[in-house]
C-alpha cells in the first residue's frame, strides 16, 4: 500500500516538474470577467481541468462553477496557491517527520503515523486567499489576477494543534508559534515561506494539523501529506507540506509576517484608491461574502415566473445570519432560505426566489453574519488587492 502510495506521488511529482518546463500547457482556455482576463485551462495530478494562474509553481484556480456542486468543494477541484518555485514533488512518508522545538520541554520528532494515533478531530472550513478575487480591483493592483475561485471549503481531519503543544510543553515566556513546509525558493534573497500564529491562537484547540481533507488524505498540491488549518483566517496561515514548528519567547519576524500579508490597520482594511496606509498589521479574519453560484453572469432564464437562485455565504467564524437577494440595486431585499448548517466556518448555501419582469437585470447578494457585519455595496480598496467583499453583481436577461 504504501509503496503503491509512494510510486503515485513520484509519477504526480514527474508532471508537476513536466508542466513547470513546458510553458504550452494547456489548449483550451476561459475567460474571467476583466481586462487580461485569459487563462488556460489545465489538468494536474489528482485535478480536474483548472483555471492555471502560473506553472511555476503551480498555482490553480477553482472553475467558478464548481460552487454550485454544493458546499464542500471536491478535492479534485480545490484551488492551489504557492509562492516559491522549489516545491517538494516527492514525498517519502517513511522519512517524513514533523519536528516541534524551540520554547518547548520536550522537543518532538513525530511521524504522520503518530500524530494519527493522538486523539482526531475534525472540521469543515473555507479556505480562502487574501487575494481571492483580486482581479475586480479597480484601480488595478499588482499580484496575481485572480477571479473569484481562489477559495474552496472541506471537510479537514487531523489533531489539534494544542494536542501537539502540549505534548511538546510550552515553556512559560513563549508567545508565537512559526510554521514552516517542505517548499524552499530558489535563491538566497528571497524569504523561506514562514508563517506565525500568536500563542493563545494556537492553542485555542481549533487550529488544526491536518492530513485528511473530505474523507481522503490531502491531495499533493494541497499540502500532502500535513498542513495547517487555521480556521477563519485567510489561506496565507494554512501552511502546506508542514515540517517545522517551532514555539518563541519573541514575535517572529520574517519577511511573510513582517511585510508580505499585510493589510491598513483600521476598520475596513482600506485606504482611498491609489493612496497609501500610515500604519499596517498581519491579515487576519475573513470578512462576510457571498455569491450567486446557480447563475453565471450573462444568463438568459425565463421571464414571467419566480427565479430560482442559489447560492454560498461565508465569513471568519461567527456564522451567516441573513442572506437576500435584490433586482433592483439594493432599493428593495429579498430574504433567502439558509442551507444546511455545518459549521460557522463553512460554506452556507442559500436559496431565494425572485420575481423577475422580462428584460435585462443586475441581481445583488448580500451576507449579514451573526456578527452583524455586513458587506459593502462599494468595493473597498487596498495596495495588495486584499480582502474584497462588495456586494456581487450577476447580470441576468429574463426572455
Ligand atoms: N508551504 C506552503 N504553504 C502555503 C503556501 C505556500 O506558498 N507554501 N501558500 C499559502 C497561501 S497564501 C494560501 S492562499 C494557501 C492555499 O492553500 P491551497 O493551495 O491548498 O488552496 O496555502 C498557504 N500555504
Ligand atoms: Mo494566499
Amino acid at each position: 500500500m504504501l509503496e503503491r502510495r509512494q510510486l503515485m506521488l513520484g509519477a504526480a511529482g514527474a508532471l508537476v516538474a513536466a508542466y513547470a518546463r513546458n510553458p504550452s500547457w494547456a489548449a483550451d482556455t476561459v475567460t474571467l470577467n476583466f481586462d487580461n482576463g485569459e487563462r488556460p485551462l489545465v489538468t494536474y495530478p489528482g485535478k480536474r481541468p483548472m483555471i492555471g494562474l502560473t506553472a511555476r509553481p503551480p498555482q490553480l484556480e477553482t472553475p467558478f462553477s464548481v460552487f454550485g456542486e454544493g458546499a464542500i468543494t471536491p478535492n479534485d477541484a480545490f484551488f492551489v496557491r504557492y509562492h516559491l518555485a522549489d516545491i517538494p514533488l516527492e514525498i517519502d512518508l517513511d522519512a517524513y517527520r514533523l519536528t516541534v522545538g524551540g520554547h518547548v520541554a520536550t522537543s518532538l520528532s513525530l511521524s504522520l503515523a503518530e500524530l494519527k494515533r493522538m486523539d482526531t478531530v475534525e472540521l469543515v472550513a473555507v479556505n480562502q486567499c487574501s487575494g481571492n478575487s483580486r482581479g475586480f480591483v479597480e484601480p488595478r493592483v499588482g499580484g496575481g489576477q485572480l477571479g473569484n475561485g481562489a477559495m474552496g471549503c472541506a471537510r479537514w481531519r487531523g489533531v489539534a494543534l494544542k494536542t501537539v503543544l502540549d505534548r511538546a510543553g510550552v515553556k512559560p515566556g513563549a508567545v508565537q508559534v512559526t510554521f514552516n513546509g517542505l517548499d524552499n525558493p530558489l535563491t538566497p534573497e528571497t524569504a523561506d515561506f514562514v508563517k506565525a500564529l500568536d500563542l493563545d491562537h494556537a492553542r485555542d484547540g481549533e487550529v488544526m494539523l491536518a492530513w485528511g481533507m473530505n474523507g481522503e488524505d490531502l491531495p499533493f498540491l494541497n499540502g500532502f501529506p500535513l498542513r495547517l488549518v487555521v480556521p477563519g483566517r485567510f489561506g496565507t496561515y494554512w501552511v502546506k507540506h508542514l515540517s517545522e514548528i517551532m514555539v518563541l519567547d519573541q514575535p517572529f519576524d520574517g519577511y511573510w509576517m513582517k511585510t508580505a500579508y499585510r493589510i491598513p490597520d483600521n476598520d475596513c482594511a482600506c485606504v482611498p484608491p491609489g493612496g497609501k496606509p500610515d500604519k499596517t498589521v498581519p491579515i487576519g479574519r475573513f470578512n462576510v461574502r457571498s455569491f450567486i453560484t446557480s447563475h453565471a453572469d450573462g444568463a438568459v432564464v425565463a421571464a414571467g415566473r419566480d427565479l430560482a437562485l442559489r447560492g454560498i455565504a461565508f465569513d471568519g467564524g461567527s456564522g451567516i445570519a441573513e442572506v437576500s437577494v435584490s433586482a433592483d440595486g439594493g432599493a428593495s431585499w429579498h430574504k433567502a432560505v439558509l442551507g444546511e448548517d455545518l459549521g460557522r466556518y463553512a460554506f452556507r448555501e442559500w436559496r431565494a426566489l425572485l420575481p423577475l419582469a422580462a428584460g435585462e437585470h443586475v441581481l445583488l447578494v448580500r451576507a449579514t453574519s451573526l456578527g452583524g457585519e455586513t458587506q459593502p455595496m462599494e468595493p473597498r480598496w487596498n495596495p495588495p488587492g486584499y480582502m474584497r467583499n462588495v456586494v456581487e453583481r450577476t447580470k441576468v436577461k429574463a426572455a
